[in-house]
């Protein structure tokens, strides 16, 4: 087992970690009655999103159950010993550390001789073998804390046969009877597989996942948010409003911000509505309206241009990370790019050349359409397209600076149109990209109160004997008192998806809806916002103070809860 590497002490705390260890989250009334007060009240059977047949052939175990939630029991359920095993898998997101807290509590409120293992390292821990076991005075250092650095984490998926045999042999080794995997949809797929193939073995393991990650993509009509959402996208909100002051009392600069999220634009849209920019993307909306790179430069010069003739040479655009791989034309050529490469890394005249002669293979081996999108491209967005792939073979378009690409394509439209004397502005910059610095931030109260719960709710889960369930908290826009503790069977979210030519069961990725409530706002004011600054300032997430600003929640989460209620 993994020594602990030394603990945190009073003296190298900063005043906020003091007074945040000392934080006791909020948890839902029936959780709060005590783990084994609870009574577990059954919904009917579920049916997977899509695909029933192939889903239900698939999981042939842990298909159909039904959902769960908790509530108050005045009988007192006894607990059998437990070891449980826990995994933090893929990007971080603030909250993950009282995920663990509150599983802690739980299993230790249930029996104090139930022991809690973290895998290290992520899902290879439990494959590899690699793990810590937790005391009271380990978790303690680490309660509302932002980061994953508790046990780490990593992309390793867990997939194949040979890895969930290693799995089962380390569990036998620790007794682990239950695994609780922290992470976001392709995780919380892993962990749909994984809890099939231990009951097809009949091993014994359950496997609960609980749902992560600050793109906020992993949502339904069962699970109302992912946690970490609400305090990266406060996080940036700040920093946008912020940037906002600066740029409203310079009144020299147009900031280009690019911000994390991957495919999915929540965290763009999210950040737009605290802070009203004067120009929002929305990936979504590029794809749906087959919006090309050029039609995109012209929408954001006209603003530009407009905003230079009332004499405003400055403003804020808000980029989603994943904009490219929804622009038609530069989908396509990713996609002819991730094509070719493999075979290309192969040759050596390719791998052993220098980036020009790199870039000149690639163009004469895209298609002709292609190779024109991508000669068209600056010659830094090049090079980044040759960086390395992820482990999917694909581009990692984090890495590509969108925002830099727009201010190029930007300031070449806007010379043309000078030469035309359709401009007479001046267009000075600034880039950034948002993305660590909202991943691993202290948790809002918010965070620290639904992840305290869903990890709490995760081990009320394994308490009933339930496998291939995502622990659900939901109520969110209410008080934490008023929240609703249950599970939702993993194969109820699932789909077949095409996946390295193959179709693959996965978890149904949320993608911004153009007809939800959330982007209708955007849509309703963006023009306003545009030419008119209408700049909110977030300010810094508060943890003490007023209600009304340390718990209030995400716009989207306000917005999407009104429209449910307004529909039933
Ligand atoms: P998850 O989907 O695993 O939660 O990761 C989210 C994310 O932060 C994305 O927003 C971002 O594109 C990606 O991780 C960055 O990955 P990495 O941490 O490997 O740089």
């Amino acid at each position: 087992m993994a020594k602990r590497k030394g603990s945190f002490t009073m003296t190298n705390l900063s005043p906020l970690q003091v007074e945040r260890l000392k934080y006791q989250p909020k948890l839902p009334s029936s959780l709060a009655s005590g783990i084994n007060h609870l009574q577990s009240i059954e919904g009917s059977a579920t049916q997977s999103v899509a695909n029933q047949d192939e889903i239900k052939s698939l999981f042939k175990n842990t298909y159909g159950k039904p959902t769960v939630t908790f509530q108050t029991s005045t009988d007192s359920k006894s607990s059998e010993l437990r070891n449980v095993g826990v995994i933090l898998s893929g990007g971080q997101a603030p909250g993950g550390h009282n995920v663990i807290a509150g599983l802690y509590d739980a299993l230790k409120q249930a029996n104090p001789s139930n022991n809690l293992y973290g895998f290290l390292g992520g899902p290879s821990g439990i494959i590899e073998g690699k793990y810590v076991e937790f005391n009271d005075e380990f978790i303690n250092d680490y309660r509302n804390t932002g980061g994953f650095d508790i046990i780490g984490s990593g992309r390793t998926k867990l997939e194949t046969e040979e890895q969930f045999q290693s799995a089962w042999e380390v569990c036998k080794k620790l007794n682990i009877s239950a695994v609780v995997i922290i992470g976001g949809d392709d995780s919380n797929t892993n962990a749909a597989l994984l809890a099939e193939w231990f009951v097809a073995h009949n091993a014994g393991i359950q496997v609960i996942g609980c749902p992560k990650t600050i793109d906020g993509d992993l949502k339904n009509e069962q699970i109302e948010i992912s946690f970490g959402f609400d305090t990266a996208t406060k996080t940036y909100g700040e920093l946008i409003g912020n940037i906002q002051r600066d740029a409203n009392s310079a009144k020299k600069y147009w900031h280009f911000i690019k911000i994390m999220g991957r495919s999915a634009s929540h965290v763009a849209l999210e950040a737009a509505l605290q802070t009203q920019p004067n120009i929002t993307l929305i990936s979504e909306e590029v794809e749906q309206r087959k919006m090309s790179l050029s039609s995109i430069i012209d929408y954001m010069t006209d603003i530009i241009v407009k905003r230079s003739e009332m004499g405003k040479n400055f403003g804020i655009a808000v980029i989603p990370e994943g904009l490219i791989e929804f622009v038609p034309e530069l989908k396509s050529m990713i996609a002819n790019l991730n094509d070719i490469m493999p075979s290309l890394e192969k040759d050596s005249k390719y791998s052993n050349g220098t980036d020009a002669e790199k870039i000149a293979i690639i163009e004469n081996s895209l298609s002709s359409e292609n190779s024109s999108v991508f000669k068209s491209l600056p010659a830094l967005i090049k090079s980044q397209l040759l960086m390395d792939r992820d482990p999917h073979g694909n581009v990692q378009v984090s890495k590509i600076e969108t925002e830099k690409l727009l201010i190029s394509m930007i300031e070449t439209k806007l010379s043309e149109l000078k030469k035309l004397g359709k401009y007479s502005g001046k267009f000075s910059t600034q880039s950034h990209f948002f993305g660590y610095e909202g991943r691993c931030a202290f948790p809002s109260n918010f965070d620290a109160d639904y992840c305290y719960s869903l990890g709490f709710n995760a081990f009320a889960l394994i308490n009933f004997g339930l496998t291939g369930y995502l622990s659900s908290v939901r109520n969110l826009t209410e008080p934490a008192n008023d929240w609703i503790a249950g599970g939702v069977p993993l194969t109820m979210m699932m789909n077949m998806e095409r996946r390295h030519g193959e179709m693959k069961p996965v978890i149904k990725k949320a993608l911004v809806e153009l007809d939800g409530p959330v982007f209708k706002k955007l849509e309703a004011n963006r023009e306003d916002w545009a030419l008119n600054d209408r700049y909110l300032f977030p300010g810094a997430i508060q943890y003490f103070g007023p209600s009304s600003v340390c718990d209030i929640t995400t716009v989207t989460l306000q917005l999407e809860s009104q429209a449910k209620l307004a529909s039933v």
